[in-house]
């Protein structure tokens, strides 16, 4: 008896904005993996210490997601989107990706979702300090970590095909 084929678990983190959900929905389309978001899964599950009104968002509570989430990451074939990346198991993930988006570009996107000027200058200087991108790379190992661009709905299909060839060579 052969044992089933392990599928690879996909951290996709960046600023809030960049597009993670987006682009991690339509690869868990593609390659028929399930898509978590972190922040829906948050609320639904309230694995969380309030609410930040100031900065409009629940506090997270890193050790109940992370508890949720084990059992899940086990299995294998998940998409984590999230926008923070350092608290998640380092063994969890087999490929971290990270999506920038110039500032041009974010600011509309983050303006469109009426977030509040708190929120938005947060978010702007989080990307222009590459925040996520730092904590990706302090937190796993460099050849598992890829950054790629997310400003143009053609960048979004070009990531997806990366990632699903990315899926393909791993499990072949
Ligand atoms: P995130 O999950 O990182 O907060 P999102 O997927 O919700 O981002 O996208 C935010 C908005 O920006 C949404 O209206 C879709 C749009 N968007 C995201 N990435 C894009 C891209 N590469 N090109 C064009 N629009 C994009």
């Amino acid at each position: 008896m052969t044992s089933p084929t392990y599928r690879p678990n996909i951290l996709v983190t960046g600023t809030p904005g960049t597009g993670k959900t987006t682009t991690s929905e339509l690869i868990a389309l593609a390659v028929g993996f399930q898509h978590i978001e972190v922040g829906k899964l948050v609320k639904e599950k309230q694995l969380h210490n309030g609410f930040d009104e100031e900065f409009q968002s629940w506090l997270l509570d890193e050790d109940k997601v992370v508890d949720e989430l084990e059992p899940i990451m086990q299995e294998g074939g998940k998409i984590i989107d999230h926008h923070g990346c350092d608290f998640f198991p380092e063994r969890w993930f087999d490929l971290v990706v990270v999506l920038r988006t110039d500032n041009s570009v974010l600011y509309p996107r983050l303006k469109k979702r009426n977030y509040n000027t708190n929120k938005i200058t947060e978010n702007i200087e989080c990307e222009i300090m590459e925040v996520v991108v730092e904590e990706a790379r302090a937190s796993y190992k460099e050849e598992i970590v890829k950054e790629l661009q997310s400003n143009s709905l053609n960048d979004m299909e070009d990531n997806v095909d990366w990632v699903e060839s990315w899926i393909n060579e791993f499990e072949a």
